[in-house]
């Protein structure tokens, strides 16, 4: 399609849906007419993509994953699909701008944070690499709470993102299946001598599938996420009289759990997950048996991949429907699912380890808990004789009355991969230590990466020219190509263009800032970022104590030669995680205070954006200086808006923890401020239990001197919360270091300071971190998995080798 017939097509359109010419449409009515007509034309390359699959036989991969995080799909969906600019220049001669129709679109929030975020960096990934793979979770009817701010206190509201429909999903009725829950479960011979379960009592639901096209970029590919809904059967309809019997069952795919950490327990998590995990399993046999291939094969055309623990139920149930259905022996089937099954561990944090009570798990799913028992007792019938008794007590699915979800996700599979070295490596010696001595060659590192696309190209346009006119375009295809700009870092132009670009940014973003919080800030100043959910662990604590030792020295000398900063956070809190929500109303007080004061000027400002999400990353990443990764060492096992923020030009400060040490490794010790504990130090200090924060306080006269800000009123309206704050780091011994790494971190940080007084330097450094983040492809990441863990071949390259052409 050209820019006219574009232009044609639109006007067409528009006046078949909703009868009207431009001039009088709404944003909306715009955004639902061009959606319609981007969703009319992929739709035929997403059917022929199924068709492709089908006939080649070619082996896919399901990524189970009870979050997606796309953001929205607009903008992405048109610059994979080839039209972006034309859209952009056939839109605007009507006299539309795009980017008012991409505001109206909600954000698909159906994740809480960088696991979320990592599945959908993936399913674009893996469209983009022409690689046959599907996303499969659950269509939450409300996504992530969208936060508010009152009186400085975080508070929740619903994410009703579908009340304006959602133009890019088909409900698909005719590929329902369904999912019993509840009831019990007694085995028994049938005629020919098999043993089948028989059912009794529980519930029989619906599960209905809504497919998104997931765009291939450039490619011709649209591959498919498959979110599952729950519906009442209607020969079930008598059975639901009650508004509270019909409201159960809505329940189950209503909301998101807003906790990414802890599992409060509640049964209706546990039903989400075999719910979707069910559905997705069941689809895919249903789709294998109609290759009418035996079912002792499957492990050749299906992979599935379980996305942290949270579907790790798929190997029960993989193993279900080949005993029970299929009625292959149990030994057949453990070899089949133990090749089909994958796992990805996403966190080393102890609680967040998922356990499920096994009186909870008999009555929400007893077959599969039935399966468990059975994968357990021949876990430790195998085991026995082998290993010794306290290591294979240690790792059997179910002890103390718990089923383990790691044991289950790590025994069910043929590999178990972390999501950077450091991590992987940690899980091999500490946290997964004896499964690693039961499997050696199950474990394995996979990297995070992020889609390129989304985090240059759309996001950041102005960087995006610069690099087209000194490198050229094919970066965009090529990420390694970056590496290309280390040419220049001598050149003035290409610098300047580069920090002229950067301004840019900062200016949008500022005056975003104004609107939203009433605050001017200077575009000049450094933005110093720090985007990701609030935990303690990732200590946006540090960084504010910082804060408010450059406010307490510029209250005591207002001439300090000092670059103006604008520090800048974007956090949600759990709702039920009281602590991180403390420090959320103690950074918004202290913003308060500084912002405020006369004597500070446009020195220092705190800006606390309000409802982090997938959208306002767009705005903030590329406008970002400076990158906060401060994590404990050993406690954030990736992160991925490190890579973002590096990848748009921002230089890190960072502890060495997660992918940092790789950010390190490529960009060099020069261009990274790197401060803090080692993941070694750490370790040192839980073995000797030698950490004291109490003598940093009394021995460090400016540790104290900052934390008594918290609880001497220097900060207004914080009482119960600096106190509260104030425990955690002097009464209950700083669970994660913060007091130990303070001088550290302003070390780090006053380094910073110094690079950027020189503007040429600062670019270099600048232009080096964008140089090097070529490496942090997800594209390169999930060709990683399809080569060693999925075993799964581009589309071209199968159809290549039985010469058929693709168009
Ligand atoms: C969500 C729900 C539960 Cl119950 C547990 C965890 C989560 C979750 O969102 N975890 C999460 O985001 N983990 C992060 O995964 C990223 C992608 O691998 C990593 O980069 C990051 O370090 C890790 O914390």
């Amino acid at each position: 399609m050209n820019k006219t017939e574009f232009k044609q097509s639109f006007s067409q359109r528009l006046a078949e849906k909703f009868a009207m010419g431009v001039a009088d449409a709404s944003p909306n009515e715009l955004y639902q007419t061009l959606g319609s007509l981007m969703t009319s034309t992929y739709s035929q390359d997403w059917q022929q993509t199924w068709t492709d699959y089908r006939e080649a036989e070619q082996k896919q991969v399901y990524y189970f994953s009870i979050e997606f995080l796309p953001g929205k799909l607009l903008k992405s969906n048109l610059l994979n699909m080839g039209w972006l600019d034309m859209v952009t220049e056939g839109l605007a001669e009507l006299g539309i701008n795009l980017d008012d129709l991409a505001e109206v679109e909600p954000d698909m929030a159906l994740g809480n944070g960088g696991l979320g975020r990592l599945a959908s960096c993936f399913m674009d990934s893996i469209a983009s690499m022409g690689l046959p793979g599907n996303g499969n979770g659950i269509r939450y009817e409300y996504g992530l709470f969208k936060q508010h701010f009152v009186d400085n206190y975080q508070v929740e509201l619903p994410d009703k993102w579908l009340q304006k429909g959602n133009l890019w999903e088909i409900r698909k009725e005719s590929k329902a299946v369904d999912v019993r829950l509840g009831g019990k479960v007694f085995m028994s011979d049938n005629d020919s001598g098999n043993l089948i379960p028989n059912y009794q009592g529980g519930v029989v639901l619906r599960a209905v599938p809504y497919d998104t096209g997931m765009v291939g970029y450039q490619n011709a590919i649209v591959n498919t996420m498959r979110l599952w809904s729950v519906e009442i059967p209607p020969e079930e309809e008598e059975n639901y009289r009650s508004i509270e019997d019909r409201r159960t069952v809505e329940d189950l795919t209503s909301v998101l759990y807003p906790d990414d950490t802890s599992e409060d327990g509640r049964k209706l998590r546990l039903s989400q997950e075999y719910f979707f995990v069910s559905a997705g399993v069941q689809s895919i046999l249903r789709y294998y048996k109609q290759l009418n291939r035996s079912i002792d094969t499957i492990n050749r055309f299906i992979a599935i991949h379980i996305n942290d623990t949270h579907p790790a139920m798929c190997v029960a149930e993989f193993m279900r429907l080949l005993v029970d259905d299929e009625q292959l022996s149990w030994e057949r089937a453990w070899n089949l699912t133990k090749e089909v099954m994958s796992y990805t561990n996403h966190t080393i944090m102890a609680e967040a380890l998922e356990k499920w009570p096994i009186s909870m798990m008999g009555s929400v799913c007893p077959r599969i808990y039935q399966i468990i028992e059975e994968i357990d007792r021949r876990f430790v019938e195998e085991m026995t004789g082998v290993h010794d008794f306290d290591l294979i007590q240690r790792t059997r699915i179910i002890q103390d009355g718990q089923v383990h979800m790691a044991h289950l996700a790590i025994i069910g599979s043929h590999s178990t991969n972390g999501v950077a070295k450091l991590h992987s490596d940690l899980l091999k010696s500490v946290v997964l230590h004896d499964f690693y001595l039961l499997y050696p060659t199950r474990f394995n590192n996979k990297t995070n990466g992020i889609a390129m696309r989304r985090w240059s190209q759309l996001a950041n346009p102005a960087l995006s020219n610069v690099l087209d006119k000194t490198i050229g375009h094919l970066w965009r295809e090529q990420p390694n190509d970056l590496r290309l700009l280390l040419n220049y870092v001598e050149d003035d132009r290409v610098l300047a263009a580069l920090a002229e670009a950067k301004l840019e940014n900062k200016k949008h973003l500022s005056t975003y800032i104004h609107e939203h919080c009433g605050i001017k800030v200077n575009p000049q100043a450094i933005f110093d970022v720090q985007i990701k959910r609030l935990h303690a662990y990732k200590r946006q604590l540090l960084n504010l104590l910082h804060i408010m030792k450059l406010y307490l020295d510029l209250k005591e000398n207002p001439d300090l030669p000092m670059e103006p900063r604008v520090f800048i956070f974007g956090a949600k809190a759990a709702p039920s995680y009281h602590y991180a929500k403390s420090i959320i109303k103690v950074i918004n007080e202290a913003a308060n205070l500084i912002n405020h004061d006369p004597m500070i000027k446009d020195k220092l400002k705190v800006i606390f954006l309000e409802n982090y999400n997938v959208s306002l990353a767009e705005r903030i990443i590329p406008a970002a200086d400076v990158s906060e990764q401060i994590s404990l060492a050993s406690k954030e096992a990736s992160g991925t808006s490190n890579m973002k923020l590096m990848l748009n030009g921002a230089v890190t400060i960072a502890t060495l923890d997660g992918a940092n040490i790789e950010i390190r490794d490529a960009v060099g010790e020069e261009n990274i401020a790197i401060f803090g504990l080692t993941e070694t130090e750490v370790y040192q200090y839980y073995e000797n239990k030698n950490y004291s924060s109490l003598s940093i306080y009394q021995d460090s006269p400016i540790v104290q001197r900052v934390v008594k800000t918290l609880i001497d009123g220097t900060i207004p309206n914080i009482v119960a919360e600096g106190y509260e704050i104030f425990d955690s780091l002097i009464k209950y011994n700083d669970e994660f270091f913060v007091l130990r790494d303070f001088e550290d971190y302003c070390l780090a940080q006053e380094s910073v300071n110094k690079a950027y007084q020189n503007k040429r330097h600062w670019s270099q450094i600048s232009l080096r971190n964008i140089a090097h983040a070529g490496r942090f492809s997800s594209d390169d990441t999930v060709q990683r998995y399809a080569e060693d863990i999925w075993q799964i071949e581009p589309v071209f390259a199968h159809k290549n080798d039985r010469g058929v052409e693709h168009d």
